[in-house]
């Protein structure tokens, strides 16, 4: 495949980059935290999203490689902002899976001089689904070095409210779906609150995501929602244009 091919040269001449999406704090309005996402800017395709290439870069193992350049380098950015906001990274079902995981993420931590508890690992319930005690294990080591776990896409997978139960999590993403229905379909915000009130009893942060409307902040807000992401507020955005919103924003 074409793709496959040039995504193994785009690991080798970098031509990725990193955007970042604000998080939003619904009761002070600030700026707490942002997402790295990563783009892939094709020599002759131009821009190609991510939900295209990251399935291919897990099916062929390059995905290792690629996260873990996006983890340092998204960490190396982060440590030099005049901010003290939290770097969300998303981890792949497939680099979850990697023994060496930690390592990875201790070592970057180090080289980056990012605080650990500036990182959040965003993971899926994908991770969890396969071998329980490797997934526990690794997330136990990751919290172990400080770093936070947010459950990436809360409601759309095989949701188990059993995870909750089980695995530490510091933060529930409610995926966009939700947020989307808010304010139109019945239901929905009792859904929201509801996974607003288990995160509270567990003492996790939620997040809602695809927030593009003022209506749905309004009503995330009085659900007791604590952060938004979505764009209302602002897509993702390049390092330098990120970097003058926090300057902005302080
Ligand atoms: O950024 P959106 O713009 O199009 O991202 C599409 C999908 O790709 C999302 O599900 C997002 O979680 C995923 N994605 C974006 N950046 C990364 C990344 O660095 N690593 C992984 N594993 N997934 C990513
Ligand atoms: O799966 P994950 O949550 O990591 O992916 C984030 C995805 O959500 C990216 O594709 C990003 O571009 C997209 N996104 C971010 N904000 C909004 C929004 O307000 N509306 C919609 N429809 N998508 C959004
Ligand atoms: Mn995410
Ligand atoms: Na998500």
């Amino acid at each position: 495949r074409q793709l496959e091919f040039d995504l193994r040269s785009a690991v080798a001449d970098h031509a990725f980059e990193i955007h970042y999406q604000p998080l939003v704090d619904l009761g002070s309005g600030a700026i707490t935290g942002c997402e790295a996402l990563l783009r892939w800017r094709h020599p002759t395709r131009g821009m190609i999203s991510p939900a295209e290439f990251i399935p291919i870069a897990e099916d062929t193992g390059l995905i290792n490689e690629i996260g873990a350049w996006t983890l340092a380098t998204a960490c190396s950015e982060a440590a030099t902002w005049d901010a003290d906001i939290t770097l969300a990274v998303n981890i792949s079902p497939v680099q979850f899976r990697q023994p060496s995981l930690a390592l990875l993420v201790a070592s970057v931590l180090g080289a980056s001089r990012l605080p650990a508890n500036r990182l959040e690992l965003e993971i899926t319930e994908a991770v969890l689904i396969h071998d329980d005690d490797a997934a526990l294990s690794t997330l136990t080591q990751l919290r172990a070095l400080g770093v936070r776990i947010s459950l990436d896409d809360f409601g759309t997978g095989y949701s188990s409210l059993s995870y909750l139960q089980r695995f530490p999590f510091d933060k529930i993403k409610i995926d966009r779906s939700f947020v989307g229905d808010i304010g139109t379909a019945e239901g929905s915000s009792a859904i929201v609150q509801a996974v607003v009130n288990i995160a509270a009893a567990r003492r996790m942060t939620t997040t809602a995501e695809g927030v593009e409307t003022d209506q749905q902040r309004q009503i995330l807000s009085s659900l007791g929602c604590t952060q938004m992401q979505g764009w209302l507020f602002s897509p993702a955005i390049p390092a330098a244009a990120f970097r003058k919103l926090l300057a902005s924003h302080s």
